[in-house]
């Protein structure tokens, strides 16, 4: 207990001694004078890569162009967003449906980019939610979220969601034990009775979408990172892991007993062999599965009732645990798939397995007793090295293609480039301050493109204009093509950043979606000409066909509205230019507004409740009449005999041809 405290001594020491703050004027020193040069991305050129940084809490996904560090645009993925309508209008509301009903929140954090031969393909981005486990899929011609399914049997859905290097598989693992089923049981029960889950979730090659092939029942140990095998160790998935104590309290001191934790190695290829023979045995489950429609502009949730599970004894040989100290957060392998590294919290070095030695101890039947029947790996046996005291607090690695691997130091705040192979320090960086992830576009692939890195840091006390007690999240961006890295620039970020990816613009730029064309519209309520709009009472439901172009509504005087009707708005928008967006907003709604793309429909609901005539407006400042794209409501009493009627400009669309 003593060796917690004393490092969580040197922590409190450490962050609370950072230097004072800086004025404009003095800041500037720790930089070279042509930092700003290299990051300066002049008006009207674009940045050299995308960066994904996971928004943390605030549940989404947030796009900025590196060197510049500008924020392009945040995707909504895990919660509503009221800017662009997300998790509001009719046609997004499935996507955020879980097992637990409509969830309008998530926990996002690592995002990773489907690849194609251990290369990045940049066709999706996938994230996990850690809080109500979920990986969702992101259209990377879109920039949407395009699928979101839940992942059953877990909760703290955290080392999750890397991708193989086929895009075979994303996986999911959970940091939290749980008993499987669910049920009222004591808490002080859990030693043996709480069980984990690593789900392996196929994607289709085709369109992406996602189906989880099985999953593997773990013991309740704390699972929290993982990095898929590459090149010689494809067909390997590696899970670092903590509380190998199975403690179920105060884990701070009770999940820090043990000198080593393990990273599990699994064996996927195997255990898709072992469910290919029809192996495994199905639970019953209840699981929310939700995709997009591109071509229907909808999302559909279904609720999944069934997943494979496998038992690691059914399967011998498909799994091993590798003993690592101490604690180990992230579980990183090297571009050539040799280098497993466990990036132990509260150990004093950081240790390097070697694969070729695992595969080695395995067929040697190296083994140190087992764990719930798999295998414990002699330490020796499949260490390669130790990186001594390279500084405090190891949680992320990333590599470069020239052998270098970058661990973050959150203790000591500070980026360490070493050398995978001789294990020797080659620079350090300090940060500003307590450092989490880190990335360098294509890190997690055998190909990177070492020419930048980002530190994302927890904590920026001093570093920004203060507001509040609040203070910016933030990422630091560096060089990393010389020896020595080089701190360019500071950049505020959304949420708590954690992991992020990145990828050379040029492979996304050209691909990235324009408009909807109208004639491929099929959404059951979309209306293509003016002359179609139209108003229908079915009820005491009034469906509004409405269309939007510059700069009105069609139509954009109704009467015949009600106190206590249900007020559908399916809005078009009939624009086919690129960058002529509309939004859509009704005094009183209790929703956010609409920001309906060209070529695309959308529904919100409105139920009046005040007699009178109530006013709505285009919130997408469209062209120099935008202020006039207005229109008006007229809501009556309850029992009142208004007859439904809608006019543009006084006549009623449509009508003349007819
Ligand atoms: S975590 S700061 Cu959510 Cu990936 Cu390590
Ligand atoms: Cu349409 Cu403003």
């Amino acid at each position: 207990m003593k060796s917690i405290f004393a490092f969580l001594t040197v922590a409190v020491f450490l962050v609370s001694c950072n230097p004072a703050p800086t004025s404009s004027k003095s800041s500037k020193g720790a930089l070279t004078s042509n930092a700003a040069e290299k990051v300066y991305v002049a008006p009207g050129e674009y940045d050299d890569y995308y960066a994904f940084i996971s928004g943390g809490f605030s549940g989404q996904l947030a796009v900025y162009g590196l060197p510049s560090g500008r924020l392009f645009r945040v995707i909504p993925v895990f919660s509503q967003d009221p800017e662009k309508g997300y998790g509001y209008n009719e046609e997004t509301k499935p996507m955020l449906n879980t097992s637990h009903g409509f969830v309008p929140w998530g926990d996002s954090h690592h995002p990773d980019i489907s690849q194609t031969d251990g290369v990045l393909d940049g066709r999706w981005v996938f994230i996990n939610e850690n809080n109500t486990p979920r990986i969702a899929r992101i259209s990377l011609e879109t920039f949407e979220t395009v699928e979101i399914i839940e992942i059953p049997n877990s909760a703290g859905n955290h080392s999750s969601s890397f991708v193989t290097e086929n895009s075979e598989y994303v996986v999911a693992g959970t940091r939290f034990g749980i008993p499987i089923p669910q049920r009222d049981i004591s808490i002080s029960d859990y030693k043996g009775n709480f069980k984990a889950s690593l789900s392996f979730i196929k994607i289709d090659p085709e369109d992406g979408e996602m189906s989880i092939a099985f999953q593997i029942r773990m013991p309740g140990f704390d699972y929290d990172l993982s990095h898929p095998g590459r090149g010689k160790s494809h067909g390997w998935f590696f899970f670092s892991m903590y509380n190998s104590e199975e403690a179920h309290s105060l884990l701070e001191v009770n999940a820090s007993q043990n000198d080593k934790d393990f990273i599990a190695a699994v064996n996927w290829k195997k255990i898709e062999e072992y469910v290919k023979q029809g192996k495994g045995h199905k639970e019953k489950v209840k699981y929310a599965h939700n995709i997009w429609d591109d071509d229907t502009h909808t999302a559909t949730s279904t609720m999944e009732k069934e997943v494979l599970v496998v038992n690691p004894e059914d399967v011998p040989g498909a799994i091993y645990f590798l003993p690592t100290p101490k604690s180990p957060h992230g579980c990183d392998v090297d571009p050539t798939g040799e280098y497993i590294i466990g990036n132990g919290k509260l150990a004093a070095a950081m240790t390097v397995h070697s694969f070729t030695k695992m595969l080695k101890a395995i067929e040697d039947k190296a083994f140190d007793g087992d764990k719930y029947g798999i295998p414990i790996l002699k330490f020796e046996a499949v260490n390669y090295g130790t990186l001594v005291q390279p500084g405090l607090g190891p949680l992320h690695t990333e590599f470069d293609t020239r052998g270098n691997a970058y661990t973050t130091f959150f203790i000591s705040s500070e980026v360490v480039k070493w050398n995978v192979k001789d294990l020797k320090v080659i620079d350090r960086h300090p940060v500003y301050y307590s450092v989490g992830h880190l990335m360098i576009p294509g890190g997690n692939s055998r190909k990177p493109f070492d020419k930048y890195m980002i530190a994302m840091n927890k904590i920026t006390k001093d570093r920004y204009l203060p507001t509040g007690p609040e203070v910016c999240q933030s990422a630091q961006l560096f060089d990393i093509s010389g020896d020595k890295m080089e701190l360019l620039l500071d950049f505020p970020t959304i949420g708590e950043p954690h992991y992020a990816a990145g990828i050379p613009a040029e492979m996304l730029m050209d691909k990235s979606k324009k408009i909807y064309k109208l004639e491929d519209n099929k959404h059951p309520d979309a209306v293509k000409t003016e002359a179609d709009s139209k108003v229908i009472r079915k009820g005491n439901e009034v469906h509004i066909y409405m269309t939007m172009i510059r700069s009105h509504f069609s139509p954009d005087n109704i009467e015949g509205v009600k106190v206590g009707d249900k007020v559908f708005f399916h809005i078009t928008n009939l624009e086919q230019d690129y960058d002529v967006p509309h939004g859509f907003a009704m005094i009183g709604a209790n929703t956010s507004e609409e920001l309906i793309m060209p070529g695309r429909t959308a529904t919100m609901v409105w139920e009046p409740k005040e007699v009178g005539v109530w006013p709505f407006y285009c919130t997408d400042f469209c062209s120099a009449l935008h202020q006039e794209m207005q229109g008006y409501v007229r809501v009556s009493a309850k029992g009142a005999n208004t007859p439904i009627k809608y006019t543009l400009d006084d006549e009623v669309p449509g009508e003349e041809e007819e």
